[in-house]
């Protein structure tokens, strides 16, 4: 047997040969992109995280609106939802004096946005106060899940001199 192989035409060698480097070839091919290839395609994304940038901000009575600013990290392939509404605390919006207006609605991350804002006006009123707080909070998160902080507390600041 071997000595029939052995006496197998030139050209037998030769595509034995030609088949063996490209089997070679092909492994070490294959072998080079593999960690590349994992590279492109880690573990699937993990979830994005919606959350407020500060957890308090405080502002004059006169020195309104107040700018709250919310965050999507990391920005997502999808778009992403949530809720929020402001809560009373020391702070009213409906009294007397109202201090705020009260604010709800829903916030729309579009694909790749990552910050959106929220704006809520403070009231200007002529009574002597003391500092007063009310708070913001996100609810129903879509596409995304709420991390923290997921509420904010906004101190107001009276401007009247008192007596
Ligand atoms: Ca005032
Ligand atoms: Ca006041």
């Amino acid at each position: 047997m071997v000595r029939h192989f052995a006496k197998a035409p030139w050209w037998v060698w030769s595509v034995v040969s030609l088949c063996v480097i490209c089997s070679l070839l092909f492994a070490v091919s294959a072998l080079s992109l593999w960690p590349r290839a994992e590279a492109q395609h880690p573990n699937p994304d993990p979830q994005p995280t919606v959350y407020f940038i500060a957890s308090s901000y405080t502002i004059g009575e006169a020195d309104g609106p107040v700018i709250i600013t919310v965050v999507l990290r990391a920005a997502s392939a999808h778009p992403v939802t949530v809720d929020y509404a402001t809560r009373d605390g020391t702070a009213v919006a409906v009294g007397c004096p109202p201090d705020y207006e009260h604010t709800e609605g829903t916030l729309i991350f579009a694909p790749g946005e990552t910050t959106k804002s929220i704006v809520i006006n403070i009231i200007d009123n002529k009574y002597c106060e003391p500092t007063e707080s009310f708070t913001l909070e996100l609810s129903n998160a879509q596409g995304a899940s709420l991390g923290s902080p997921s509420g904010c507390t906004i101190t107001i600041l009276d401007d009247e001199a008192c007596p």
